[in-house]
């Protein structure tokens, strides 16, 4: 006789979650189910959903290694239903309970359907985030703007990482003023650790290149960590061979290396592989024994301290429309080359490439190319959002639709940016190589040549010059507008135009 399921989805595949803490091996069953609703939801890389079944298949094993009881549906099992409450009441059925223990989704839409299942639900705060909403919430409370910077310093005070007697090691909070250098190409260079396809996970493949193999992405090669045994390597390597540049190198980008001293370690910490203190343990561990510089050790820290946990934050506070937001009231769609049409631009070109190759790309290849672009071109936050969340390994809703709606696209209204992110073609070509290799010219500022960040950019200013003009951050970009020559001012609005008209009719930009 069961006393309980106890639900574990397919990111919280952690032997700590609080529902196995709470969870009694002797009365209680598991449940994992792979289910195409979550599979479908959006069209996600092929690449993710090998990631997150593979590991739910290889975590399933550890739980009845480890003494539970698991009841594992597999996406092709004939008689499975197609969604995570459905699995809940099947196996609710077939052992006599309708009592669930359950973790927290990380997602609305999840939470929402669990709580109106004809089912007695019982769900625990997840408590891998080093800070819990309550923490935030009282954060938030009463503060007129919700910068992150703030929230970190709280941060590092409670975790007591980088600290020393109460005050920042080294003495600055920040030391992002370093972390501007452009890369060079470098044989050198380390990349991510790299896996070799269990069993387990060659099987998964052959099922997901047979159903979802026409969906945007490469699936194979496939070298993701889908153990946590697997994914403690990832960091080990990233400590040892990357993370000393991780600080100078964190806005750089290059055509031929695609990683740089990024540590690919999102997929891991988001599934539940990883969990943010012990990497942040180590990686501060790195540092006092003088094998990193401070920059780089302090520069990954906040990364995770604070963005990811300030990020989960304010999806949850914000409440379920947040996804949906569209502050600037963009509505263009989403242009074909993000899913790999032709396309004259080498960064977006590059970006979208590997976005399909790898299912990853850096931060500022989100930030500033991609993301920028659908910016400056007006697209509906909406369409940007469900493509994040669609071909990014990492992407789960908490985290990614703060990033895209928020930071990205503005269209939170300034929630989490103070600023929008845009920028004309001169912020990627100081940061990369992109530009050389390019059909636009990065210093033309009008026609056919002319790059179109540095056309849209001006545009997009001046579309939104009574929401922006007044913010002193932006003040000095209005004010270069002004001291230029009326035609050229004429002649960039008009080239804009054409490039937009050019995007709207499909015609490749
Ligand atoms: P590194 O550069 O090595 O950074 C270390 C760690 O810091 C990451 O593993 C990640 O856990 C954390 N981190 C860094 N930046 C952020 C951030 N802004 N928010 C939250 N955590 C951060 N990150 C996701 O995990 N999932 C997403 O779906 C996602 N979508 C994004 C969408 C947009 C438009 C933008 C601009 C950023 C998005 N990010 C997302 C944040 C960031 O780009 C990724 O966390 C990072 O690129 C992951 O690669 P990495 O592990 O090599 O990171
Ligand atoms: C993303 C995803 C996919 C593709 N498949 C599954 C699945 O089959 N079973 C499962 O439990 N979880 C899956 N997930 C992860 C969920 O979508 C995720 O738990 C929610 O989005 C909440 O973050
Ligand atoms: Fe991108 Fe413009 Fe540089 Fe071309 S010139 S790579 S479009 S920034």
């Amino acid at each position: 006789m069961v006393n309980r399921l106890v639900l574990v989805l397919g990111d919280q595949l952690s032997h700590t979650l609080s529902a196995l803490h709470q969870a009694d091996r002797d009365t209680d069953l598991i449940v994992m189910a792979e289910v195409m609703d979550e599979a479908r939801y959006v069209p996600h890389h092929p690449k993710k959903i090998a990631l997150i079944l593979s590991a739910m298949r290889h975590f399933s094993e550890e739980l009845e290694q480890d003494g539970w009881q698991v009841a594992y549906t597999r996406l092709d099992d004939s008689d499975a239903s197609k969604s995570i409450v459905g699995e809940l009441m099947r196996r609710g059925q077939d052992h006599g309970t309708s009592r669930v223990l359950a973790t927290a989704p990380g997602e609305w839409r999840l939470r929402e359907a669990l709580e109106n299942a004809p089912l007695s639900v019982t769900m625990l705060a997840d408590d891998r985030f080093l800070c819990s909403q309550q923490e935030f919430d009282s954060w938030a409370e009463g503060r007129k703007e919700l910068r992150m910077e703030y929230f970190y310093r709280e941060m590092r005070r409670k975790t007591g990482l980088m600290m020393e007697d109460g005050k920042p090691a080294g003495g600055k909070w920040n030391y992002d003023h370093d972390n501007r250098k452009k890369a060079g190409p470098d044989m050198l260079r380390s990349q991510p650790m790299q896996f070799t396809p269990d069993a387990i996970t060659e099987e998964v493949l052959d099922l997901v290149e047979a159903r979802f193999g026409d969906s945007f992405g490469t699936l194979r090669p496939f070298w993701f960590a889908v153990t946590r045994a697997q994914a403690r390597r990832a960091l080990d390597h990233f400590c040892k061979h990357l993370l000393d540049g991780f600080g100078d190198y964190q806005d750089a980008m290059l055509t031929d290396d695609r990683f740089l001293h990024h540590s690919v370690l999102s997929p891991y910490l988001n599934i539940g592989l990883l969990d943010p203190m012990e990497i942040c343990a180590r990686v501060e561990e790195e540092w006092r024994a003088g094998r990193v510089p401070i920059n780089a050790a302090e520069g990954f820290i906040r990364q995770v301290i604070g963005w990811r946990e300030y990020v989960r934050g304010i999806y949850f506070r914000e409440g379920p429309d947040y996804p949906a937001r569209n502050g600037l009231g963009h509505d263009r769609d989403l242009p074909a080359v993000y899913w790999g049409g032709e396309t004259g631009m080498q960064c977006m070109a590059c970006a979208v490439e590997q976005t399909r190759e790898e299912a990853y790309a850096h931060h500022i290849q989100r930030l500033m190319v991609t993301g920028n672009f659908a910016l400056l071109a007006g697209v509906d936050p909406a369409e940007v959002h469900e493509w994040y969340l669609s071909v990014y390994v990492d992407a789960f809703e908490w985290v990614e639709a703060p990033n895209t709606v928020g930071m990205s696209q503005f269209a939170d209204g300034g929630i989490i940016a103070s600023k929008p992110y845009v920028s004309s073609g001169n912020y990627i070509d100081r940061m990369s190589d992109y530009c050389a290799q390019c059909r636009y010219d990065v210093k033309q500022k009008t026609g056919q040549d002319a790059c179109p960040f540095n056309l849209l950019y001006w545009q997009f200013l001046i579309r939104h010059r009574d929401r922006f003009q007044g913010n002193p951050r932006m003040a000095q970009m209005y004010r270069t507008w002004e001291r230029m020559d009326e035609t050229r001012r004429e002649t960039i609005l008009a080239d804009a135009a054409a490039l937009l008209k050019r995007l709207e009719s499909g015609v490749p930009v």
